[in-house]
């Protein structure tokens, strides 16, 4: 597997916990590298967009409605198989089914307030990536 890039948000329960750094530490320790990040106030609009995918669950109210409850940390992470190896530092969305040692496990409150938010493919990733991030931002 080549090296890749995949989008990462450090999601509002985490920032306000004062988690930000515990949980880059989790990547860097995975062998993620951040290649790009900054603190951002998601508008109501973006977080609507950004979750399009889910528009008709019925948690979709409520997830952006806490995904602009607290800034957030946007992240672009580097390495090896970067997307999927990111997903298992994450584990599973519901914290109660998430492995020992995974962000989730350890830090989320509940399955919305899950800590971390990681794209799912390479197709989601160049799309959240360019969503967040202009060329300029994103140094080669
Ligand atoms: P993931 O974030 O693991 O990719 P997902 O894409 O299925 O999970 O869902 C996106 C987010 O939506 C998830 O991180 C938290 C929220 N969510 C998912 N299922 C939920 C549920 N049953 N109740 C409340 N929020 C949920
Ligand atoms: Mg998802």
């Amino acid at each position: 597997m080549a090296i890749q890039r995949t989008f990462s948000i450090i999601k509002p329960d985490a920032t306000k916990r004062n988690l930000t750094g515990k949980i880059v530490a989790k990547f860097e320790e995975a062998g993620l590298r951040v290649v790009a990040s900054k603190r951002i106030q998601m508008t109501l609009a973006q977080a609507q967009a950004f979750y399009g995918v889910h528009k008709d669950r019925p948690f979709f109210g409520e997830l952006c409605e806490f995904m602009i409850s607290e800034p957030v940390v946007v992240q672009v992470l580097e390495g090896e198989d970067a997307i999927a190896k990111n997903r298992e530092v994450m584990g599973a969305t519901n914290p109660a089914d998430a492995a020992e040692g995974t962000i989730r496990k350890e830090f989320a409150l509940s399955v919305g307030e899950n800590s971390v938010h990681g794209s799912d493919a390479p197709e989601t990733a160049a799309q959240e990536i360019a969503f967040f991030f202009s060329g300029i931002e994103l140094v080669g």
